[in-house]
């Protein structure tokens, strides 16, 4: 049964960059996977496209042809690929049952919150058997401002109860979020969305005209509990490796590497079993199973790390990979060097 995630957010919330780093990330861990591009306007797609709408339809030809603008062009094309849902299917077959999908979604928010087209592709994928989470993408800087964070707190709500998806809602770009000013509070009270009763003094300094609205807005989302935050810096391993746990989670995905798979680099096998009868020892970063625990898997860790003692931990990493990359040097020497020796 294929696993996979519909990557949607807001324009430039890092989508597109999210898709490349994951595809970097399993193929670093040797986890079949597979970026599907669903965004026609996507121009320079960084990532290695298994299925590219483009080969469908283009945005340009469909405002030539229809007068239609940007907008209104893209609803158009996933109404378009909605009525050839057919073209995508057999593509994705093609992938076959083992490749992990990750879906790249335009940026325009109706079609993750009312537009029905993307909806009716995913419930269609889901009647083909794929199972697929929601990753929705806010950038972090809107956490810097109460009234900015109150409407990504809506639109988050939006996208999970149109998508109907396990959904994870996440602050991108949390290396950041220092740019855009100090925090009101500390990082968790924006993950956890508890006690926004607390954003008060913020939105009525912020915006008083609306701030008794604003906090009833916050009442209502608070009282249901349904949107939370995880967070992601995509240059950083632990934040990615974190959030595929928490997705892999959400699908109900275990990741088991076929009994001939080769490690990857740096895992020593345990015993001589064959892969599929180990636990899995490989996959161990993969695994949905079990507390999710790690590096960057508590909040106050990702705190200290971006917030509180950015620079320290800039100064420690960049030390560790001039270790690493003295270590590789030295290595490669000593592999010429016994070369040399053999050739003489
Ligand atoms: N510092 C930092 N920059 C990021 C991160 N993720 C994305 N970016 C940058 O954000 C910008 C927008 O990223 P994209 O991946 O193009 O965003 P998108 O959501 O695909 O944008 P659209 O497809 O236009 O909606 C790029 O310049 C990325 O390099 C991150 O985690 N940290
Ligand atoms: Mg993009």
């Amino acid at each position: 049964m294929p696993f996979g995630e519909i990557v949607c957010g807001s324009p430039g919330s890092g989508k597109s960059t999210y898709c490349y780093g994951k595809y970097q990330l399993f193929t670093a861990l040797n986890r079949p996977v597979a970026v599907v591009n669903l965004d026609p306007a996507n121009d320079n797609i960084p990532y290695p496209c298994a299925v590219d709408i483009s080969s469908l339809i283009t945005l340009d030809d469909v405002m030539d042809e229809h007068g239609l603008g940007p907008n209104g062009g893209m609803l158009y094309c996933m109404e378009y690929l909605e009525a050839n849902y057919d073209w995508l299917e057999s593509r994705l077959k093609e992938l076959g049952n083992d490749t992990y999908l990750v879906f790249d979604i335009p940026g325009q928010v109706e079609l993750s919150t009312n537009h029905e087209s993307l909806k009716n592709i995913i419930a269609k994928m889901g009647k083909s058997g794929i199972r697929l989470a929601a990753v929705h993408l806010c950038d972090a800087h809107y956490i810097t401002d109460a009234s900015k964070y109150v409407s990504i707190l809506l639109l988050s709500l939006r996208a999970m109860l149109h998508l109907e998806l396990p959904h994870i809602n996440v602050l991108s770009k949390i290396d950041l979020v220092t740019q855009y000013g100090d925090l009101d509070f500390n990082l968790d009270f924006y993950t956890e969305v508890q006690d926004l009763s607390y954003l008060e003094n913020a939105l009525s300094r912020d915006n008083p005209r609306y701030a008794a609205l604003n906090m009833a807005i916050c009442s209502l989302i608070e009282d249901f509990g349904l949107v939370g935050f995880e967070t992601l810096a995509v240059e950083d391993k632990h934040s990615m490796l974190h959030l595929m746990r928490v997705v892999d989670r959400a699908t109900g995905c275990v990741f088991v590497p076929p009994a001939d798979a080769a490690a990857p680099p740096g895992v020593v096998p345990a015993s001589g079993a064959p892969a599929s009868s180990r636990p899995n020892e490989y996959g161990l970063f993969s695994s949905a199973i079990g507390p999710i625990q790690g590096t960057r898997s508590d909040v106050r860790d990702v705190q200290e790390r971006w917030i509180d003692a950015r620079e320290e931990w800039d100064a420690y990493e960049r030390a560790q990979w001039r270790k690493e990359g003295e270590m590789v040097r030295d290595e490669a020497a000593k592999k010429s060097k016994i070369r040399e020796r053999h050739t003489v």
